[in-house]
């Protein structure tokens, strides 16, 4: 059996994009594999984030995941901060990773922006804590959107720097899982950037919790041109709202974006958002219905993520401990 490990940021309420891109994924995922799958709460501290918001949007992200299909009986789910081993390997790894290496990462520079010198430390080491998220388990297959590319490369840097600098074959290749078609979600306010929970626009994502009124009206109020739909995806490729709007419809439908355009050539794109409309409703209020009810029951998410944790701890103590013995660390 394959280790899987993914997680997710409760820095918001997960999205269409994090669905789409990763969750649906991890889901299917489940069967034949041995899928360890975590809310990564201190990724969430690395910008600032009200505590009070942060404890409820852990639990309300758990019962996202519930509700997508995550099954705790099978996958193991919980909270990162409960298994103390990501930090002592986290730790490990700023030793191991290279000031350059971080300083490429694109998420940093993004989210940095024109304000290096005031963001957070923790903001810039945050590959190395990923890194350990997935390294204290041996997982190798890591089903995440194309944004995270990068940050798993690093993780790989990272294994066999480790692995050369004390001799040993200690620490495995890492694979991400990309779902070609729906790897980057974009914005529905501006195609060029992506979907994302910080995005300070609401606007400008579908929550996995949004009625049917919210969703049309976001729809409708959603960035396009004044083109018809074209008959060939090489026509969208100047277009990216219109080709975002596709690719979502795509997804959601289980056809190509091929099969999309020549069944709606021609449209316009107010008809076009009409049927999208009808398509997120179908498939995305039943899961922010469900995570509703798993939401309305904190103590059983709560026993839900301790015994994940408790089962998560059980595979990465040993491995960590073995780590800081190859540094040299006596023994806890
Ligand atoms: N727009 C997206 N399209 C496809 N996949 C996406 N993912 C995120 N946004 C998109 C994937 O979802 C998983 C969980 O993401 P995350 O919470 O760890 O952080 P993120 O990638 O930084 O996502 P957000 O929504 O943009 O969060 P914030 O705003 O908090 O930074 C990952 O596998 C990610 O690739």
């Amino acid at each position: 059996m394959t280790r899987i490990f993914s997680g997710i940021q409760p820095t918001g309420v997960a999205h269409i994009g994090n669905y789409l891109g990763a969750i649906r994924n991890w889901v299917a995922m489940q069967d034949g594999n041995e899928p360890v799958y975590c809310l990564v709460d201190l990724h969430a501290l690395t910008v600032w984030v009200n505590p009070v918001e942060l404890r409820d949007q852990t639990r309300l992200n758990a019962a996202l995941l519930l509700a997508c299909g995550i099954d705790p009986r099978h996958s193991i789910l919980f909270h990162q901060s409960a298994v103390h081993a990501h930090v002592r390997l986290a730790w490990i790894f700023n030793c191991v990773a290279r000031f350059g290496w971080l300083s490429r990462m694109t998420q940093f520079k993004d989210k940095a922006g024109k304000d290096r010198e005031n963001v957070s430390t923790g903001l810039f080491v945050y590959p190395n804590l990923m890194a350990a998220d997935i390294l204290a388990y041996h997982a190798t297959e890591v089903p995440v959107g194309e944004d995270q590319r990068q940050h798993i490369e690093l993780a790989n840097d990272i294994s066999l720097k480790f692995n050369h600098d004390y001799g040993v074959d200690f620490f495995p290749q890492i694979f991400p899982r990309v779902a070609k078609s729906t790897a980057r979600i974009m914005s529905l306010r501006d195609g060029a950037r992506k979907m994302s929970k910080s995005d300070l626009s609401d606007q400008s994502r579908i929550n996995l919790t949004d009625d049917a009124d919210t969703i049309a009206q976001k729809i409708r109020r959603a960035k396009t041109d004044s083109e018809p739909i074209p008959d060939c995806a090489g026509s969208l490729d100047n277009r990216p709202e219109a080709r975002n709007l596709i690719g979502i419809y795509a997804a959601l439908s289980g056809v190509s974006t091929d099969d999309v355009l020549r069944e709606h050539s021609g449209k316009g794109f107010s008809a076009f958002k009409e049927i999208l409309t009808d398509i997120l409703v179908d498939r995305i209020v039943p899961i922010g219905d469900a995570a509703k009810r798993y939401a309305a029951d904190p103590i059983e998410i709560d026993r839900i993520l301790h015994a994940g944790a408790g089962r998560a701890a059980t595979i990465a103590e040993p491995i960590v401990s073995e780590a800081e013995r190859i540094v040299g660390l006596l023994s806890s």
